[in-house]
């Protein structure tokens, strides 16, 4: 099951064999997906093809064929009577020599009947509903016996705390191995508390804007986006004082800051976050995934020297627009660190978005338990997965609520969501000693050190967990 707090009893019925929807309060303000009533995010369900993903109601993600006339153009909206919502041409999309991009559309019709219609039209190159991606965390164990603070996840044969199923960043960071303040790495996921006590030492800013004088300094397309951009409302608040603890939770594992007698210890206790905040309180869709992946590709191609993007989400349906920004991420050398999910299944046989897609890029992370064991709810895929990392019953940073005050806190999750950000650690690890290592070779290097595992055997492309030790 991912994590979603679910707001009323008649969404928990609902949602009895995992199509989760509704993530824990984020304030009212995350605009367009929020004002969708449970009704509809039920509906839309109900209604979903692709294995029950879910998506806008009414919405389209059209692209045009190089070549379409206006007319063919404008023949196509007329069929679905469409009307133009959002055009999207992104600095990424430029660069790569698309000047013509894709379009999100509203339909009177089913997001799917359009789409049906759409395809078949000339000019049209393809058409797909705007899916919703939610966070691949599991339901938090309030279990005691998982409360007791310990980061197993950290853990290798040769630490002093045992645990042989941990990552072995304990044998790393023994070494000298902490990470590097010169890696970033993009969390495309909520907003995160870059004020977090045991994150704030760690996080990046955009080097080319200025903050706070309402001018694009480095002309990315987003005014002001010192930590990142929030897609879900246009803007750069990036944290949410009553949300983002999925976001937060994911940052700590990555690169909490170790060695300050504070909270937890990341795989790197040195690095640089970037926010794309696209999951609002119901979720994200195609649409700002697009955009979020695409913003740390237009960061790279400026300079910004950013290693891999945390991708602790799924849920969509295959989308073309999505893989061709994973695509645009890889020319700029930058690796998707993807979540496997959490429906408990064999993603080879059912797809699951966006770990089964195809890119060289793409690293898809399963979720293993202290004992060794697959996590229950964990996806798995001889070919769709590529290794197991810890992602039961683990602690890092969230914002908590203390009298009206957000302070800094800590908590354990369960999900592929917790393990993903292990892997997304270990690349920036390997990359912060290997400074000259391209994309491929440190996804070699990741796959290739893995422990063989039992559990995993067969159940991942290596068969094998993360193993940061002999970095
Ligand atoms: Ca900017
Ligand atoms: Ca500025
Ligand atoms: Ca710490």
């Amino acid at each position: 099951m991912k994590k979603h707090f679910l707001n009323t009893l008649v969404a928990i019925s609902f949602l009895v064999g995992g199509t989760a929807i509704f993530m824990q309060s984020c304030s009212n303000d995350e605009s367009a997906l929020n004002a969708l009533s449970s009704n509809e995010v039920q509906l839309r369900s109900t209604n979903a093809s692709d294995n029950g993903a879910k998506y806008v109601p009414n919405e389209v993600i059209v692209k045009f064929k190089a070549g379409a006339s206006a007319t063919a153009r404008e023949n196509a909206l007329n069929h679905v009577n469409a009307q133009v919502a959002e055009k999207i041409l992104t600095h990424a999309m430029k660069h790569a020599g698309d000047n013509d991009g894709v379009v999100l559309l509203k339909v009177p019709m089913s997001a799917l009947d359009a789409v049906g219609i759409m395809k078949k039209l000339e000019g049209v190159e393809y058409a797909e509903p705007n899916y919703i991606y939610t966070t691949d965390a599991s339901s938090i164990p309030n279990d005691p016996y998982y409360t007791n603070g310990s980061l197993w996840g950290m853990y290798g044969d040769a630490t002093t705390t045992k645990n042989q199923y941990g990552c072995q960043a304990g044998e790393a960071w023994a070494k000298g191995y902490t990470g590097s303040a010169s890696v970033y790495v993009g969390i495309i996921d909520e907003g995160y508390m870059y004020t977090h006590e045991d994150l704030s030492a760690n996080v990046g800013t955009n080097p080319g804007e200025i903050p706070g004088d309402g001018i694009d300094n480095d002309g990315n397309g987003y005014i002001d986006d010192v930590y990142g951009w929030n897609f879900v409302n246009g803007n750069n608040q990036i944290f949410n004082s009553s949300g983002d603890a999925h976001g937060t939770h994911v940052a700590g594992t990555i690169g909490a800051v170790g060695g300050n007698g504070k909270g937890v210890a990341g795989v790197c206790w040195k690095v640089r976050f970037l926010s794309g905040k696209f999951l609002g309180k119901n979720g994200g869709t195609t649409a700002n995934a697009i955009k979020a992946v695409d913003y740390f590709t237009t960061l790279k191609l400026e300079g910004v020297n950013i290693i891999a993007t945390n991708n602790s989400w799924g849920g969509g349906g295959f989308s073309q627009s999505l893989q061709d920004a994973i695509g645009r991420a890889n020319n700029a050398g930058i690796l998707f660190i993807a979540a496997a999910g959490n429906e408990s299944r064999n993603i080879d046989a059912t797809l699951s978005y966006p770990a089964a897609y195809p890119n060289a890029n793409i690293i898809s992370v399963a979720a293993i338990m202290s004992n060794g064991g697959l996590a229950s709810f964990s996806n798995y895929g001889a070919t769709n997965v590529d290794l197991g990392a810890p992602g039961y019953g683990i602690y890092s940073s969230v914002p908590i609520s203390k009298k009206g005050q957000v302070t800094s806190g800590y908590a354990i999750y369960s999900g592929t969501s917790m393990a993903t950000p292990h892997v997304t650690g270990a690349v920036a690890l390997y990359y912060s000693i290997h400074l000259n290592a391209s994309i491929a070779e440190i996804k070699n290097a990741i796959l290739s050190s893995t422990i063989p595992t039992s559990s995993l055997s067969g159940k991942c492309l290596t068969g094998g967990r993360l193993n940061v030790g002999g970095f």
